[in-house]
């Protein structure tokens, strides 16, 4: 398995993260990829390739290009401001306000299309982002070119940015560009399983009313975890994408055994969709170390995983999306990774 992989994600090295009232290094950080180089390095697993360079059109087929004008100069115009920490909103059109209105000030521009303010944008942080939606594009290239599957180890990671707003450490939502590309070059229907611990609202946000792109989500119940506004089971999707979106919201303590059983019975849907290939949203996140959320997997079940995964026999492309638990972020990812590489290939029929 190809591994795409660019060193650009180290210009976005951001200091600051709002959590819990103060301001922390940010739990997503350049360390993460280094731990999982080092345990591809360590197995001798994949060969690592460098991306190539897709230009912006893919991104604007997907989001908003006034989203991703703001994105460009962001950094340059918020320094302008003077001020001493990252770029961080302090205001939003909120319910009771406007939102109609594209603010020309930068602070309100920053409100307005940011969706979680944990995230603070920093220098480098266009340039990591348009190198993560590279990434995505060129594993997606490959598995169009006809490999198995392939990993896009992206870093910014992507599942929660809408079609115009950012947030949750992300910027370019990568699987929503990848598959977007997948259908612009000859593939009918795509479907993205997204098993990070977080529910990939920024993904449901683009694909809603499409019927050509499945998204289907495992994720801790947003009633008790982030993004907390999207990602209930009663989201199935509108107009031609109706029956498109499928949510598992799960409780806090889920083990693999349950949450393995939700993965199971998203694979009929997935399979009566008859997609070209299935993109995944792979956060290892759902780690039962992981600070941040609250499922219970272990690392041999990442193995595990990713044998059921390559039990849809269809062509995947990984993209790398969350897991805080950076010394085993390696471990736990390469094992779903291994996990499918290894497993018997029963072409589904
Ligand atoms: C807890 C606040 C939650 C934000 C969590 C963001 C999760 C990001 C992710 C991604 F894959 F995008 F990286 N903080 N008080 O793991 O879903
Ligand atoms: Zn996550």
């Amino acid at each position: 398995m190809k591994i795409f992989y660019s060193q650009e994600h180290r210009k976005r090295q951001p200091k600051t993260e709002l959590h819990g009232g103060t301001l922390r290094p940010p739990f997503e950080c350049a360390e993460r990829l280094d731990f999982i180089l080092a345990e591809l390095d360590k197995r001798r697993f994949g060969e690592i390739v460098a991306p190539g360079s897709f230009g912006i059109e893919p991104v604007t087929a997907i989001h908003d290009s006034g989203f991703v004008a703001f994105l460009e100069t962001a950094w340059q115009e918020w320094s302008a401001l003077g001020y001493e920490g990252e770029a961080i909103p302090t205001i939003w059109p909120t319910r009771t306000m406007r939102s109609d209105i594209i603010p020309e000030h930068f602070e309100a521009k920053l409100g307005y299309y940011c969706l979680a303010n944990e995230t603070s944008i920093s220098d480098g942080t266009w340039e990591a982002a348009c190198a993560s939606k590279d990434v995505a594009l060129s594993a997606t290239q490959d598995v169009l070119g006809g490999a198995r599957s392939a990993f896009g180890l992206c870093r910014p990671p992507g599942h929660h940015a809408a079609i115009d707003q950012y947030g949750g450490y992300c910027f370019f939502n990568n699987a929503a560009i990848a598959a977007q590309h997948a259908r612009d070059h000859g593939v009918e229907r795509a479907a993205i399983l997204d098993v990070d611990f977080h529910h990939g609202n920024g993904t449901q946000n683009i694909f809603y009313e499409r019927g050509d792109v499945l998204f289907v989500s495992l994720h801790g119940d947003p009633d008790q975890a982030f993004p907390h506004f999207l990602g209930f089971a009663d989201e199935c999707g509108a107009g031609a994408g109706k029956g498109c979106n499928l949510n598992f919201p799960m409780p806090p303590g889920t083990g693999f055994d349950a949450w393995r059983a939700r993965l199971k019975s998203a694979f009929d849907p997935i399979r009566r969709f008859e997609p070209g290939l299935v993109i995944v949203s792979l956060g290892v996140d759902t780690f039962e170390k992981d600070p941040i959320s609250f499922f219970k997997l272990a690392s041999g079940d990442f193995t595990t995983m990713g044998a059921d995964i390559a039990s849809l026999g269809l062509p995947t492309v990984f993209l790398m999306e969350g897991g805080y638990a950076v010394e085993e972020v390696g471990i736990n990812t390469v094992n779903t990774l291994q996990g499918f590489a290894e497993a018997k290939q029963v072409p589904y029929s």
